[in-house]
C-alpha cells in the first residue's frame, strides 16, 4: 500500500531532525569547552607516559594533540585522562572523555557491541611474551605449564587462552586489574612469563625494570593487534575528523611535508598539496572544522613518520623499526586515502 504523502513528509522531517540532533554533538562539546578530553594509558613509555616535567609524551598522546590541532587549531588544548584497560570503554561511553587514544586493539566485538567506533590504525602490533633471561627459554613452545602474568579487560587475556588451547599446551593465568601490579608481580617472580602487545613488552623492558638484559622478549607473535583511536558512534563528524587527522599525517609523510618544511609548501601549484595546506578550500568545512585543520596538525604535531620516530623510533629507547608501520610506498601497511 502506498504511504500518504503527509506521512512520508513527516518521516523525512523526523530523519532530518534525528540527524541534526546527533551530527557533531561531541565536536560541538569540544569546541564549547575549547579543550579535548583524551583517554590514554598514561603508564606506557613511547605511547603515553608523563615526562619529568609532567608532560604526557608518546605516540598515543600525539594523536590526541593532532586531533586538538585539527578541531581547535591548538595542539596544547588537550586534557589527558589516564585510564586502565578495564576503565577505558566505560569512560568513553559515559562521555568522561571525547576520544580514546590508548593502545587499544580494533576487534569486531568492540567495534559492534559497545556503541563505539574504531577510526583506523595508528600502530600495527601483535601479542608477544617476555621471560626472565635466567629462565633460559628462547621460544614460546617451551612455555608448556608456565604461569603467565596478564592484565584483565584486554585482548591479551583472551588471546592467551586461545593460543594455549590451540597449541595443546597448559598454562596458569595470573590475572591483574592494574598495570603496575601486573608488572611488579612479574618482576617479583610470581610468573614465568608476561604477555601483552609486543610494543608494551618493549615499553616495560625499557622503563619498568632496572636491567633490561634480565629479560628477553620471545620471537613469536601470537595475534594481530591493530591499535587505534576510538570514538562514540553517535557523532559522524567526530569520527570523520579523527580518522582524517591520522590520514592527513600519513598523506603529509607521503608528500614529504614535515613540521619543519611545511611553510615552504604555501602557495603550492600541486592541488594535492594545496588541499592539505588549506589553500584550496573545502576539506575542513566538509567535517565542520577549519580548512587549515591539516596544516595545523602537521605544523604543530608533525607527519606520521615524525611522530613515530620521536616517540618509538630507532633513536628512542624503544628503538622500533617502521616494519609494517611503514607507508605503503615503503612496503608497509600505512595508507592515507586521498584528501580531495
Ligand atoms: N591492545 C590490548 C592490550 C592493551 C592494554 O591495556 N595493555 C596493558 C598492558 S601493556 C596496558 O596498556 N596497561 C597500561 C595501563 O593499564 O595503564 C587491548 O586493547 O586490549
Amino acid at each position: 500500500m502506498m504511504q500518504p504523502i503527509k506521512t512520508i513528509a513527516l518521516s523525512f522531517a523526523a530523519v532530518l531532525l534525528a540527524g541534526q540532533a546527533f551530527a557533531g554533538a561531541t565536536l560541538d562539546g569540544i569546541k564549547a569547552n575549547d579543550s579535548l578530553r583524551c583517554g590514554v594509558s598514561g603508564s606506557l613509555a613511547g605511547f603515553s607516559l608523563p615526562d619529568s616535567q609532567g608532560v604526557m609524551q608518546g605516540l598515543d598522546a600525539d594523536v590526541c594533540r593532532a586531533v586538538a590541532a585539527a578541531i581547535l587549531g591548538d595542539s596544547e588544548k588537550v586534557e589527558f585522562v589516564p585510564l586502565s584497560a578495564q576503565q577505558r570503554f566505560t569512560a568513553l561511553q559515559s562521555g568522561e572523555v571525547d576520544l580514546l587514544s590508548r593502545n587499544t586493539t580494533w576487534t569486531l566485538t568492540r567495534d559492534t557491541s559497545l556503541g563505539l567506533d574504531f577510526t583506523g590504525v595508528t600502530f600495527y602490533d601483535g601479542q608477544g611474551f617476555m621471560v626472565p633471561t635466567s629462565l633460559g627459554v628462547s621460544s614460546v613452545s617451551e612455555l608448556d605449564g608456565a604461569a603467565v602474568c596478564v592484565q584483565t579487560g584486554t585482548t591479551t587475556e583472551k588471546n592467551l587462552t586461545d593460543f594455549f588451547r590451540a597449541t595443546g599446551m597448559s598454562f596458569q593465568p595470573v590475572v591483574f586489574e592494574g598495570f603496575e601490579e601486573s608488572v611488579t608481580a612479574f618482576i617479583n617472580g610470581r610468573c614465568d612469563a608476561y604477555t601483552t602487545d609486543a610494543s608494551g613488552l618493549a615499553s616495560i623492558r625499557v622503563s619498568n625494570v632496572s636491567n633490561p638484559d634480565d629479560y628477553v622478549i620471545l620471537p613469536e607473535i601470537i595475534s594481530k593487534e591493530p591499535l587505534g583511536p576510538v570514538v562514540r558512534n553517535d557523532d559522524g563528524e567526530m569520527f570523520d575528523v579523527v580518522r582524517w587527522t591520522v590520514f592527513a599525517m600519513l598523506n603529509a609523510e607521503e608528500a614529504g611535508i614535515t613540521s619543519e618544511n611545511i611553510d615552504s609548501f604555501k602557495g603550492s601549484e600541486d592541488p594535492n598539496i594545496a588541499r592539505i595546506m588549506g589553500d584550496e578550500p573545502g576539506m575542513g568545512t566538509a567535517m565542520g572544522i577549519d580548512d587549515t585543520w591539516a596544516y595545523n596538525v602537521i605544523s604543530q604535531v608533525g607527519n606520521y613518520g615524525e611522530v613515530f620516530e620521536r616517540n618509538v623510533g630507532a633513536s628512542t629507547p624503544l628503538g622500533f623499526q617502521r616494519g609494517i608501520n611503514a607507508l605503503w610506498t615503503q612496503g608497509g601497511l600505512m595508507y592515507g586515502p586521498p584528501i580531495r
